[in-house]
């Protein structure tokens, strides 16, 4: 079934089917829950989130766009089409705004899709004066599919940095893996942005935060990206399109105690690993052009491998 929820000022579909349920706040187009029939929960969810209109979510799927982060660490390209003065939010302004919700359709029994969108308010083209539209597609199934379509319907191009800003459920961070990084260059947002090299699986036992910049030449598609959840008995695979960059974070300890809707010991309960356009890797949109950023997030016992 489908239900429409209002958690306290801010609006949420539920979806449940054969397969999964899940649940989509309209404000910044956000997943917060997605969960495979048989499995535990695939998505991390702050228990300490106000849900107030325009402040963000802690947890599920944020939107980063049009910048990644602060917007002052963004490539030059993109900082320049915006007036620092303004001092905008982290992160840019689709994760904190309302989005359409345009459709909801049962495309089968254990599949249920929503389509929504976003334009930019009038007070944040006065800020970044460039015409565009977003529209996602969530797909609620055996596994959680995201489709976001960045186009730009004005007269000039732009170039924008972007992040499915997911954040994944583990029992126990010490007592995950991540595969698929290996041989990967990144860049170590943690030690003077210093390029580094993947060496074997990832392992988290410290703060983190990492941008890995996939090769182009290398590889069209991204290998799948698995996170092993030792503790939950449970892997994630990861499967991205239309983006050569991932961000891995995990605040630890001490940078927990600092962040909003989060409690101090939950970096043990979470990692976000990000499909993202971001470094090296931002896009640059003429005129009527579109590009898609998509994301396949499937649940498996670990014992499947
Ligand atoms: O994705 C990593 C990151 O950019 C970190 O540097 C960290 O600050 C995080 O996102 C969360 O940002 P937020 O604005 O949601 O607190």
């Amino acid at each position: 079934g489908i239900h429409i929820e209002l958690h306290k000022e801010l609006i949420a579909v539920a979806v449940n089917n054969s397969a999964a349920k899940a649940l989509i706040f309209l404000q910044g187009g956000q997943v917060a829950e997605y969960q495979a029939h048989g499995h535990s929960k695939t998505l991390w969810l702050s228990s300490s989130n106000r849900y107030q209109q325009g402040q963000p979510l802690r947890g599920g799927i944020p939107i980063s766009w049009p910048w990644f982060g602060q917007l002052a660490q963004n490539p030059k390209a993109i900082t320049a089409q915006f007036d620092a003065a303004a001092q905008p939010p982290a992160h840019g302004f689709a994760r904190n705004n309302l989005w359409q919700l345009d459709s909801i359709t049962p495309v089968s029994s254990s599949q249920t899709q929503l389509k929504l969108s976003y334009e930019l308010a009038a007070e944040q083209q006065a800020l970044w004066p460039y015409a565009s539209r977003l529209e996602l597609t969530i797909t609620v199934g055996e596994q959680l599919e995201l489709n976001l379509v960045v186009t730009n319907t004005g007269s000039k191009p732009f170039s924008y940095s972007s992040a499915l800003h997911s954040y994944y459920a583990v029992g126990d961070i010490s007592r995950c893996q991540v595969s698929g990084l290996e041989e990967q260059r990144y860049i170590d947002k943690l030690d003077n942005e210093q390029v580094k090299t993947q060496q074997g699986l990832l392992s988290i036992s410290s703060e983190t935060d990492r941008i890995y910049q996939h090769s182009r030449l290398q590889q069209k598609e991204l290998p799948t990206i698995r996170l092993i959840d030792k503790e939950q008995q449970q892997q994630t695979l990861i499967h991205s399109s239309g983006s050569h960059s991932t961000v891995v974070w995990n605040p630890w300890r001490n940078k927990a105690q600092h962040l909003n809707n989060f409690a101090d010991d939950d970096y043990q309960q979470m990692l976000c690993i990000e499909t993202a356009n971001v470094g090296e890797d931002i896009v640059t949109l003429a005129p009527r052009q579109s590009r898609q950023l998509q994301l396949a997030i499937k649940p498996q016992p670990l014992s499947a491998t």
